[in-house]
């Protein structure tokens, strides 16, 4: 999509992955370099101090492209006018925390993003990331005018981590590895679905032919990244996590390429089975005019079957707790 200018809010803009994300907005790089960024900074308000600095560090790097920044711990100034909404911003799960509690304690964060979303124009789109991404998604979309069609859970950085998986398994580069689906939930439950990807063309299941790492490692080590980056780094995910919005932004805003599909969790329309009305992460094609299409007719094995259906009863059950406390 071509425009001279797009107007962005990114909330948690001074936290890991608002640090990461900024720069690569304002470069030119994701909406290309004739189009002037500004951008809305959202915080709470006791980390304004430290958004300051991330400002003035922006400033330094003299980006000719980006004409503004407002900083604010105001969500309604933060979202009147814009056209990408970047929901990073969330309560870390904590020691203890089961995802429950993380589920309530930031479900009120997205009811009154979800409403603020009111102000913004008319094309804008929304990406959650700050978790759980599938249900904040639909907590906000719950909470607000904007169509439904709109909003989505991010799973792109699943999507990146299982083709990087199999291009390193099959000793080919990155570019070659295409149509990897994730479904379902951005939790330990996703199925990154290698069944339909395909490397240079060829389905993966012949390119590779261990099919027991296919429907073992692969699967897990993709489902347990996260924690695998926080033992190693003593923090969770942000510059890969930064990427994998943007890389979901440029998706959205330019038609897939013929053949290819890519991940995010949006609203379920019924395809393959899964529950109407979730956030559910499914292949998608973008037109490049902000619509997109639920890839339909791919084939799923029984044992892919079942691992969607555990990833739908997950969903599932966070939806009724998020109903329950009257978040939706
Ligand atoms: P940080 O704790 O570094 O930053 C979060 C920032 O959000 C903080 O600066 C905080 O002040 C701010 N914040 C909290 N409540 C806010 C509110 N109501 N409005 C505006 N800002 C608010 O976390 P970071 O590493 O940046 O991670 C952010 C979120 O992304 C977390 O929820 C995290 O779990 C989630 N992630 C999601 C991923 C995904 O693939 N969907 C992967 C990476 C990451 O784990």
């Amino acid at each position: 999509m071509k425009r001279n200018k797009v107007v962005v809010a990114v909330t948690g803009a001074a936290g890991n992955i608002g640090y990461a994300t900024l720069p690569r907005l304002a470069s030119g790089e994701i909406f290309g370099k004739d189009t002037e960024v500004e951008l809305r900074l959202l915080e709470i308000t006791p980390a304004l101090g430290a958004l300051e600095g991330v400002a003035m560090e922006m400033n330094d790097c003299a980006f000719p492209l980006l004409t503004k920044m407002v900083l604010t711990d105001n969500v309604e100034e933060a979202f009147d006018g814009i056209n990408w909404a970047m929901l990073i911003g969330a309560k870390p799960r904590g020691k203890g925390m089961l995802r429950s509690d993380l589920l309530l304690g930031n479900g009120p964060i997205f009811t009154g993003q979800g409403n603020a979303l009111n102000k913004a124009a008319d094309d804008v789109q929304v990406i959650v990331v700050g978790n759980p991404a599938n249900t904040n998604a639909l907590i906000a979309a719950n909470n607000s005018d904007v169509p439904n069609s709109r909003f989505a859970g991010m799973t792109r950085l699943d999507q990146n981590r299982a083709i990087s998986q199999l291009a390193e398994k099959a000793g080919v580069a990155i570019s070659d590895v295409t149509n990897m689906a994730i479904f379902g939930n951005h939790s330990k439950t996703m199925y990154p679905d290698a069944e339909n990807a395909l490397i240079n063309g060829t389905p993966a299941y012949e390119v590779i032919s261990d099919h027991e790492w296919l429907r073992g490692d692969f699967v897990t080590t993709v489902q347990n990244r996260g924690a695998e980056i926080i033992n190693a780094r003593g923090q969770s995910s942000a510059m890969s996590a930064a990427n994998a919005a943007l890389d979901h932004i440029v998706s959205m805003e330019n038609a897939t390429p013929d053949g290819d599909w890519f991940s995010a969790g949006v609203m379920s329309d019924g395809s393959y089975g899964v529950a109407e009305g979730l956030i559910f992460s499914f292949p998608l094609r973008a037109d490049g005019n902000g619509s997109y299409e639920i890839v339909q007719g791919l084939e799923i094995s029984d044992w892919a079957q079942q691992m969607i259906d555990a990833t739908e009863a997950e969903l599932i059950s966070e939806r009724d707790t998020v109903a329950a406390e009257g978040l939706i």
